[in-house]
């Protein structure tokens, strides 16, 4: 027992010293630390066995214990701190996120930068939606009461505001700004400034004070959808809908609308896809109810045209908004959004 504990030790050195080694991370690191010194380590449950050798030879691999113990503990901690140092301060204290992947990929040298999920998934809508025949715009992430509420019929202090927690700027001008708490605003912009008919998609991120969870952040992204011509029907909106959802989740993804009420929108749709994680099962992350809600959609108001000079007799048109977030989510089954808003390399590299 005592020569097998003598030899358990050694190895135990030996692996935690090999594991050190390799460790590139600080949560890598966290984990060793309680893989061979937490409360349930192997160098502390080797304490246990310290009972069952002869009292003559106790002291001595009791000893041995005890320096293998802090030599370990040691050896982790002080790769923590370097590692710490190498990625943290950086001309009084901003964080060099160049000067820390560097390091990193020193360390680990197949590790090279590249785009976050929600950026690649930005991109494949809008690839998506430009085959589709649509045009990409932009709009600005700080916006003006009117053009996130009061032109998209949402008078103040209209109920439907509390849809949407908003963190409101003093920003000391005149009128009233927030951050946006959708892309709906950029609809309003867009008809202001382009010509009829419209077909366009307007990605961005977006700022809600809601609590995060596994389907909320309180900033993510969404992607907004305008079409204004004449004729357009609430089947042009399913139509477009099924063909985007065929397009990015496969054939074997259900989608359905349900009917849904948004001010700027009549009538007004919910767009919800089998929950990817369980299949339609019911899990947590679809609070039990096999459906994930991906966004909003419905035939633009007569009022919103009217606040942006559009005869509604001539046109009529819709609208949808998605969570980029949330599609990110559903497409790569990940059970919780926060995933996507840490910076866990082993997590993001993955994609
Ligand atoms: C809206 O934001 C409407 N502007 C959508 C719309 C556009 C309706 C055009 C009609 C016409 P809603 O609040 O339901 O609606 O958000 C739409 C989608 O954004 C949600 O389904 C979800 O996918 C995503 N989303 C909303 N809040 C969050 C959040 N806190 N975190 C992550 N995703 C969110």
């Amino acid at each position: 027992m005592t020569e097998n504990l003598n030899q358990m030790i050694e190895n135990i050195k030996v692996d935690a010293h090999n594991k050190v080694a390799l460790a590139d991370s600080l949560t890598d690191l966290d984990d060793l630390l309680s893989q061979f010194i937490g409360k349930k380590g192997s160098l502390t449950n080797l304490k246990t066995e310290l009972r069952n050798v002869t009292p003559d030879l106790r002291p001595t691999i009791g000893k041995q214990l005890n320096e293998a113990f802090q030599s370990v503990k040691a050896e982790i901690e002080e790769k923590i701190e370097a590692l710490r140092t190498s990625i943290n301060t950086f001309d009084g204290g901003f964080e060099d996120l160049t000067v820390g992947l560097a390091q990193i990929s020193t360390i680990n040298p197949g590790l090279v930068g590249h785009m976050h999920l929600v950026s690649q998934t930005t991109l494949i809508l809008e690839d998506t939606f430009l085959r589709m025949g649509f045009s990409i715009e932009e709009g600005p992430e700080i916006e003006t009461d009117w053009h996130n509420f009061e032109a998209l019929n949402i008078p103040p202090s209209h109920p439907a505001r509390g849809m949407w927690d908003t963190f409101y700027l003093d920003t000391q001008v005149p009128e009233t700004q927030l951050l946006r708490t959708h892309t709906s605003p950029v609809q309003i912009r867009v008809m202001q400034a382009k010509s009829l008919p419209i077909y366009s998609v307007m990605p961005g991120r977006c700022y809600r004070r809601d609590t995060p969870d596994a389907r909320h952040l309180a900033t993510f992204h969404q992607i907004e959808g305008l079409v204004v011509d004449k004729g357009i029907t609430f089947s042009h909106l399913a139509g477009t809908i099924d063909t985007f959802t065929k397009a990015y989740f496969g054939e074997d993804i259900n989608s359905r609308l349900r009917p849904a009420f948004f001010p700027f929108t009549e009538p007004s749709a919910e767009f919800e896809i089998t929950c990817t994680i369980c299949r339609g099962k019911g899990c947590r992350t679809c609070s039990n109810t096999g459906w994930i809600e991906l966004g909003g959609a419905g035939m633009v108001d007569p009022n919103v045209f009217e606040a942006v000079g559009i005869d509604p007799e001539e046109y009529s048109g819709f609208a949808f908004g998605f969570g980029i977030d949330r599609l990110a989510q559903m497409k790569h089954s990940l059970p919780d959004m926060r995933q996507l808003a840490e910076h866990d390399f082993r997590f993001l590299s993955q994609f």
